[in-house]
């Protein structure tokens, strides 16, 4: 097994950031010499996850799914970037605890960008849409985010840029 494995585990509303920084700490393990990955959500979804919808037993699978590969990952030796939204508390300790009985380091990383303020991005226009009832079970608005409890790092939107939030979550790994 390798020394330098771990997951960092970004949750968070749709349009909280969570893609961008994972984009971004990516980038800056590689350049520092450190094996990383990422895995997102709304990608997985084409491929790995492409059975999947958003109900909560979907939602369940798709982050279980997505914690047992940045598990193997993290076990070969990379840092396993997973940016889900993973809204249900229950599902993401699942993976923390799964992570901790093997022990392999795991980082919980809360983008707590507010409910107004993605609405106010809405990069895909997908809040317009919920809230005109064309999408039904949208996370924030008419389905629950249930935020972490003990979460290893918060992130505010203007505590930095991608970059600087980032370098705080390789600081943590290196911790
Ligand atoms: C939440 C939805 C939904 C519903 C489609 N609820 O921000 P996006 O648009 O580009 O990425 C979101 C993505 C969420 O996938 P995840 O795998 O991260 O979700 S979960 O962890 O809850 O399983 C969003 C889009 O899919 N999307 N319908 N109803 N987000």
């Amino acid at each position: 097994r390798g020394t330098t494995g771990a997951t960092v585990w970004l949750t968070g509303l749709s349009a909280s950031g969570k893609s961008t920084l994972a984009v971004e700490l990516e980038r800056q393990l590689i350049a520092a010499g450190i094996p990383a990955y990422r895995l997102d959500g709304d990608n997985l979804r084409h491929g790995l996850n492409a059975d999947l919808g958003f109900g909560p037993e979907d939602r369940a699978e798709n982050i279980r799914r997505v914690g047992a590969v940045a598990q193997l990952m993290a076990d070969a030796g990379l840092v396993a970037v997973c940016a889900l939204i993973s809204p249900y508390r229950q599902d993401r300790d699942r993976i923390r605890r799964q992570h901790e009985e093997a022990g392999i380091p795991f980082l919980e990383v809360f983008v707590d960008t507010p409910l107004t303020e993605c609405e106010a991005r809405d990069p895909k226009g997908m809040y317009a849409r919920a809230r005109a009832g064309e999408i039904t079970g949208f996370t924030g608005i008419d389905d629950p985010y249930e935020p972490p409890l003990q979460p290893d790092l918060v992130l505010h939107p203007h505590d930095g840029t991608p970059a600087v939030q980032a370098a705080r979550i390789v600081e943590l790994l290196r911790a």
